[in-house]
């Protein structure tokens, strides 16, 4: 059964302040160069989180470079890319590049199309992204249990023509199964949790914290990109006063 977010989104507001704000500062990333070779690199470990209130007890993670979720890669369309990845957990993984059109060897599945990254060791997946677009990654090894504990983050590819908004926003959904002493709750892959790929949690978060106010102003062009990267929880959004949509009045790039 998914849980839906409209109760929780219905006492968030999307606050309109019309005024005391300076002006846009239009998202305008610098080109790169076409043929330099973007090199990144990712360390997996456990970590601690806090997924509630400040003062709440931690809650012991699994994270890609310390944090929950992991880092935002912004990487540029038709751009390479070499993402070295070093695992440091006591159990093997891989990780998946969810919706990139890439390499199969590139894709992140242990056993069918790369070895399964041991415990001390790095891999370095390497591949160009073909489309702009908001993706997220996330392991493809004990998967219920390496993204319930805190695995995933989210991939931003950048067209190679910039679009002009005011600001470009990212909510990354996540459900987190807590404990009262803030421990991930145990049991991940009960037999009714995997049938529904995953268990629904019992705190919901955005960018690794609780939803909070987003304001916006009169007239501001933002752009919100959402990944759900829950295990279950099917997320449905309400935007209390505001029709959010497809933007159909296209400004010029600068
Ligand atoms: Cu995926």
């Amino acid at each position: 059964m998914s849980t839906d977010f409209r109760h929780m989104m219905s006492r968030r507001r999307f606050v309109l302040a019309a005024t005391g704000v300076a002006a846009a500062t239009l998202v305008h990333p610098a080109t790169p160069r076409a043929s330099a070779v973007d090199e990144r690199r990712i360390r997996i470990a456990p970590g601690h989180a806090s997924f509630t209130s400040p003062g709440d007890p931690l809650t012991p993670v699994w994270a890609y470079d310390g944090t929950v979720p992991g880092p935002m890669l912004r990487l540029r369309q038709g751009r390479p890319v070499h993402i070295t990845v070093e695992n440091g957990l006591d159990e093997e993984t891989t990780v998946h590049w969810h919706g990139i059109r890439l390499q199969n060897a590139m894709d992140g599945v242990p056993g069918l199309t790369q070895q399964p990254i041991k415990p001390g060791t790095v891999f370095v997946y390497e591949f160009t992204p073909p489309d702009a677009g908001t993706f997220w990654y996330h392991p493809h090894a004990n998967s219920l249990v390496q993204l319930g504990r805190g695995l995933a983050g989210a991939l931003i590819v950048e067209e190679t023509e910039p679009v002009a908004v005011d600001r470009d926003l990212l909510w990354l959904l996540q459900d987190w199964r807590l404990a009262d002493d803030g421990q991930m709750a145990p049991g991940f892959g009960s037999a009714m949790d995997a049938a529904m790929s995953g268990r629904v949690g019992n705190v919901v978060t955005i960018n690794g914290t609780a939803p909070a106010d987003q304001s916006v102003r009169a007239g501001e062009h933002v752009r919100l990109r959402l990944a759900n990267a829950s295990l279950a929880r099917i997320m449905s959004l309400r935007f209390e006063g505001h029709r959010p949509g497809r933007r159909r009045d296209r400004r010029p790039a600068l």
